[in-house]
């Protein structure tokens, strides 16, 4: 009755932004994402008859409030399929610095649907799996898969079809992201709320869903034909249309701060002397930048000489869900 899980969170190259159902975690587009050996966290989950409520500790402290709920009510799911009602402690560590602007509910989630359904004696395909780690948070859906992964938004009401499918393996492609972090404050809006206003207010929300088939057409055959340019260019375009919704809600919203924008100007910069690198940004003001093996010293201190700046951290293409033995 129990078991440890190690995952490794992503990032979104075409964004996952705006629900149809809240409830079920289903999206209103497909997104597609590369999972980063850089950041992860690992996850015991113990089910003990002795226990009268679920226990949570992160990094060793005791969770409570809407994280510890979240937890628990994920844990709920599990059990309704297992049809046993034990409750569990639920240990995880994260090497995900929150400071990096990395969503760590993706890690977060992919460890404990992969941790707690091993515990509980259940035996999910990998897509099972991705289709249940969704209803955490649906981010987390992708990271059950190294390398490029594709969530299908699905068609179903019951998002019986919504979950994550491979793409690529790790080894198809050294890309390598940098994580540009700033000196700046934790936002302030969630991307829960975010995307939730954008969807309900933003005149700009039609727009970015139509574009995503194309989007999603051409990086796929970037990433399958290796071609640095193509996946850059429009992983660059589809996080500025995501961004730019923002703008359209009401009321309107940005997650950039000055820095943010410093660090997009110096990479278009950096590229127009000859250096292949792209932008990308999640629900918050940290850049991600994409680039190639051989350019990173030049990436790097370039990156690192941006006033606002204070780390850089680096990741490579990392590995989907990992079971490690208790
Ligand atoms: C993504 N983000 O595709 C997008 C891009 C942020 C911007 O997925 O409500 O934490 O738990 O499903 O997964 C962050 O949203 O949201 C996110 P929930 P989640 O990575």
């Amino acid at each position: 009755m129990k078991a440890t899980a190690k995952a490794h969170t992503n990032i979104a190259l075409i964004k996952y932004w705006g629900k149809r159902d809240e409830a079920l975690i289903l999206p209103t587009n497909n997104s597609l994402s590369v999972t980063l050996d850089g950041f992860y966290t690992t996850t015991t989950v113990s089910y003990k008859p002795e226990l009268t409520k679920d226990t949570f500790t992160l990094n060793d402290e005791v969770v409570v409030g809407e994280q510890y709920n979240r937890v628990t009510n994920f844990l709920n799911k599990v059990r309704d399929i297992a049809g046993k009602q034990l409750y569990a402690e639920v240990k995880s560590i994260n090497a995900v610095p929150t400071a990096a602007g990395f969503a760590s509910s993706a890690s977060g989630f992919a460890a404990l649907a992969a941790a707690a359904t091993k515990a509980i004696g259940l035996s999910l395909t990998e897509s099972e799996l991705s289709r249940l780690t969704r209803q955490g948070s649906g981010s987390a859906c992708r990271s059950i898969f190294g390398g490029f992964a594709e969530w299908q938004k699905g068609e179903m009401e019951d998002g019986s079809d919504s979950f994550a499918v491979p793409v690529a393996p790790k080894d198809h492609w050294d890309i390598r992201v940098a994580a540009v972090v700033l000196n700046a404050k934790m936002k302030k809006l969630s991307s829960r709320s975010g995307m939730k206003r954008t969807v309900e207010t933003s005149p700009f929300f039609k727009g970015w869903v139509e574009s995503i088939p194309s989007d999603l057409e051409a990086i796929k055959q970037g990433i399958l034909e290796r071609d640095f340019h193509k996946v850059g260019e429009v992983a660059e375009a589809n996080c500025l249309k995501m961004h730019a919704t923002t703008l359209g809600a009401n009321p309107p919203f940005t997650y950039w701060l000055d820095t943010t924008m410093s660090v997009m100007q110096t990479v278009q910069e950096l590229r127009s002397t000859g250096v292949p690198a792209y932008f990308t940004i999640d629900a918050g003001p940290n850049v991600k930048v994409l680039y190639l093996p051989q350019d990173e010293e030049k990436v790097l201190e370039t990156l690192r000489n941006i006033s606002g700046v204070t780390d850089v951290r680096l990741s490579r293409v990392g590995q989907g869900i990992k079971y490690l033995e208790d």
